[in-house]
């Protein structure tokens, strides 16, 4: 008889394990626990029948049961911890606890130099420029060749290219320079034309505090009947004024540009020093030619300048590569 109540005892304990281990949700081991270690439940109802027993087998009976009560108890505490360990584990992702505070989130701003070419164009838009914005990725003939660059021409030294596809037909670069956008709109629309395109050029240079191998630039062009250098000084004192202020000095020096006659550069006063913030001049007749306008009935001048130059000058900063090295501690400060 003591053997029988053994053998049970130990059946019971299997299948309480067994079903324990089924259980994966509080809900379910709580119904086991009603089921096993409940008031009513397998083991208090054998406890109970243990003085039923003959007396000789009552003592091992109660002992193994109880044994077994121990044992399953502690492998249901077990159980219960290891599940609020796993649902804790699998809170949705999106539960969150309405009574922390709110975390400030990084609210991004304006690299430096779109603010800087907002404001320029900004300015151009107000007298009446309208803008445009071309291809990053250029062809070698808007780059250079119908910017009265020939091919020999050393004014490509000028600008180290970086090419794309030298082997087709149609050789592709990174523009070197947005002027190409000048040929692009005269290609399209008959004068008169104002307009101002801003974008990316690259160059393959050695960097200093000045000069990036990427940065950008905005193009101006302005051709109609009866435009003079004067109306170019006017327009650019005026762009200067607006940027820099009254006080700031600005100075105007002839220049070299293939595809502009007369050309000039023009500086402005940094510290005691003049740094060269743009290229400029009236459009070269060949230039108008090129893309169909009359020459002897149009004329027009054109600017290129640069935008981080022009920030670094307004705002002090004292090293162009500070634009596209990525530092928040520069970046923020904007
Ligand atoms: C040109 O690129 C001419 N296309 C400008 C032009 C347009 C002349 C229309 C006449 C008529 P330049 O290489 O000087 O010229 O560059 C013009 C401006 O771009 C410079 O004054 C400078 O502000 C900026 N720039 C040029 N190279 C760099 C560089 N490596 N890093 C930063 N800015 C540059």
């Amino acid at each position: 008889m003591a053997e029988n109540a053994t053998a049970s005892t130990q059946e019971l304990e299997r299948a309480a394990l067994d079903s324990l281990a089924a259980a994966k949700s509080e809900s379910q081991l709580e119904e086991w626990r009603v089921a096993y270690l409940g008031r009513r439940g397998e083991l208090s109802t054998r406890l109970r029948s243990v003085g039923s027993l003959p007396p000789e087998d009552r003592r091992e009976a109660g002992a193994s049961l109880n044994r077994l009560k121990i044992s399953l108890t502690a492998a249901f505490d077990q159980a219960v911890s290891d599940t609020s360990k796993s649902e804790r584990q699998t809170v949705p992702s999106d539960a969150f606890d309405i009574t922390l505070p709110g975390r400030r989130g990084n609210l991004g701003g304006l690299h430096p130099s779109e603010m800087m070419m907002r404001e320029i164009l900004g300015v151009f838009n107000d007298m009446g420029f309208q803008t445009v914005e071309g291809p990053i990725v250029e062809l070698e003939i808007y780059n250079f060749d119908m910017l009265n660059i020939p091919a020999d021409h050393p004014a490509r030294d000028l600008q180290d290219t970086l090419w794309v596809d030298r082997s087709s037909k149609d050789k592709i670069l990174l523009r070197t320079q947005t002027s190409p956008m000048q040929i692009r709109t005269m290609e399209k629309q008959k004068p008169p034309v104002r307009i101002v395109s801003p974008g990316l050029c690259f160059r393959h240079e050695a960097t200093d505090a000045t000069h990036e191998w990427q940065f950008h630039q905005i193009e101006g062009l302005a051709v109609d009947e009866g435009i003079t250098m004067s109306d170019l000084k006017g327009t650019l004192y005026e762009f200067a004024r607006r940027i820099f202020g009254t006080q700031r000095k600005i100075r105007f020096r002839c220049d070299y540009f293939p595809f502009v006659e007369p050309g000039v550069d023009v500086s402005v006063d940094w510290n005691g020093r003049w740094v060269e913030i743009m290229g400029a001049g009236m459009v070269h007749p060949k230039v108008l030619e090129g893309v169909g306008y009359d020459s002897s009935k149009y004329t027009g001048f054109a600017f290129g300048m640069g935008p981080e130059r022009i920030a670094m000058l307004k705002y002090d900063i004292e090293d162009i590569r500070h634009f596209f090295s990525n530092d928040l501690r520069f970046l923020s400060q904007f």
